[in-house]
Order: C-alpha cells, then sequence, then structure tokens
C-alpha cells in the first residue's frame, strides 16, 4: 500500500469535562508518560491566557471585563485559531498532542447561556483539525462537592456547570469516550494512558480530519 511509506502522524486527543473534573492533572501526567517513553507530546490547553486574546479571555473569565455573550465565543474561537497553523503543524511531524479542552467547552459553554444555540456556536469551529478521540472527564454531583470548593471565576456556578454538562452530551459523537472521574489521580491516570495509548496507535495512518 501507498499508505507504507508516510511517516506516522501523532495522535490529537482532547480531554473535556466539566471544571474541577481534573483534566489538568490527567492531562500533564500521561504527556510526561509519553515523553519518557519516548513518544514526543505536547501539553496544549485552551484557553491559552499567553497569547494577545488569551488575556482578554482571562481578564473576561476574572470578571474584569465585560463582553457580549457573542464576543467572548468568537475570542475563545480565535484563540484556537491562533494555534491552529502550529498544532496542525506538530501533528503531522508525528508529535502527539494532549489538549485540555477545545471547541466543544467554546460550544458547551456559550451555549449554557440563555440565546446562544449550538450550531451558531459551532461555526466558527468549523475547519479546526478534529480530534481522534475526545475524553470526557464527569464528575457525579456528591464527588465533585467533595472537590476543592469552585474559585470566583465567571463560569464556577454549580446550575451553570449542570447546564454545560448536558451539553457536552448532546453534542459528543462516536469519537468520545466516558471517563467516570471519580477516581484518585493514579487510578484515573490508568484508565487514561489505556485509552492514549490505543489511539496513538490506531490514529497513525489517518489522515488527520477537519
Ligand atoms: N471555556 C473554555 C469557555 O467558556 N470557552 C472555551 O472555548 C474554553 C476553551 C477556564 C474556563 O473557560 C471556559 C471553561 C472554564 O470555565 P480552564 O482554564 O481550563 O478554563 O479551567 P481551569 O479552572 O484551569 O480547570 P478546571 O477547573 O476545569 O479543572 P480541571 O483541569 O478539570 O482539574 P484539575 O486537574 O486542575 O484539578 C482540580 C483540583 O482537583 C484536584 C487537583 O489537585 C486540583 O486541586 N484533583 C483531584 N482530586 C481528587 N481526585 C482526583 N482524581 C483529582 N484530580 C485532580
Ligand atoms: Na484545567
Amino acid at each position: 500500500q501507498i499508505m507504507a511509506n508516510k511517516i506516522p502522524r501523532g495522535a490529537f486527543i482532547v480531554f473535556e469535562g466539566c471544571d474541577r473534573s481534573g483534566k489538568t492533572t490527567q492531562a500533564k501526567k500521561i504527556v510526561e508518560y509519553l515523553n519518557e517513553h519516548n513518544v514526543p507530546s505536547q501539553f496544549v490547553n485552551f484557553p491559552d491566557r499567553t497569547t494577545s486574546t488569551g488575556q482578554v479571555i482571562n481578564d473576561y473569565l476574572r470578571k474584569k471585563i465585560e463582553l457580549s455573550d457573542q464576543a467572548a465565543h468568537l475570542i475563545f474561537s480565535a484563540n484556537r485559531w491562533e494555534r491552529e497553523p502550529t498544532l496542525t503543524k506538530l501533528i503531522n511531524q508525528g508529535t502527539n498532542i494532549i489538549c485540555d479542552r477545545y471547541s466543544f467547552s467554546g460550544v458547551a459553554f456559550s451555549a449554557a447561556k440563555e440565546g446562544m444555540d449550538i450550531s451558531w456556536c459551532f461555526a466558527p469551529e468549523k475547519g479546526l483539525p478534529k480530534p481522534d478521540a475526545v475524553l470526557l472527564f464527569s464528575l457525579n454531583e456528591e464527588a465533585l462537592s467533595k472537590r476543592e470548593g469552585f474559585g470566583d471565576e465567571r463560569y464556577e456556578v454549580s446550575d451553570f456547570q449542570k447546564k454545560v454538562a448536558e451539553n457536552f452530551n448532546k453534542i459528543k459523537d462516536n469519537t468520545w469516550i466516558d471517563i467516570d472521574a471519580d477516581k484518585d489521580i493514579e487510578s484515573l491516570g490508568v484508565v487514561v494512558k489505556d485509552i492514549v495509548m490505543d489511539t496513538i496507535q490506531r490514529s497513525q495512518y489517518k489522515p488527520l480530519e477537519k
């Protein structure tokens, strides 16, 4: 087959879920593991608060500035488009990308607001690289209440998070894998590692979709 000559690409794996479900902890942990085992991998997170749009997003989340819901949504999306050329290049050169939140947080959080619908929210995300797998971290209410208290960022409110969780369930497709996040860090790490290794294996010679 012609495919046999191609260089294997990296996998694009996204971690999604509600606030405090342990995504960042697990994403960093698996990237460290992969690199220790000579599997080139990079941690990426959205919103990326270090760029110019990211600074606006940070001010918005910390309630230092106000934006209309639509404007806020488009800035979160622009923040992803800023990274798109680098991400696509890295993946095609063989680096696995472990991405902490992506377009789906953009849609699930914005569409949890009054008057914002899912299809409008998806529009600016069209054309971005499509993940090979989305790991959806879920915590039941009881487990969530045991995690450290919400801070005072804009979306850290229980009722809002409930709507976000419903939206994730509305937008998921067959590339999503449900993860019960009500486990200690080590046990959750074992679950994540199996899924990530399997995704890397099966994505190597598949074209990266949009
Ligand atoms: N947003 C984001 C949008 O509205 N639109 C968008 O397009 C995007 C991309 C900021 C906000 O922006 C919204 C979504 C968010 O509201 P963020 O910066 O990713 O997004 O949010 P953070 O506050 O950094 O992260 P989270 O609150 O989502 O937390 P994580 O990453 O799920 O959890 P983590 O790993 O940081 O852990 C949280 C705490 O729990 C402990 C940790 O030590 C930590 O204290 N913990 C565990 N405790 C028990 N058991 C485990 N297994 C644990 N794992 C971690
Ligand atoms: Na996080």
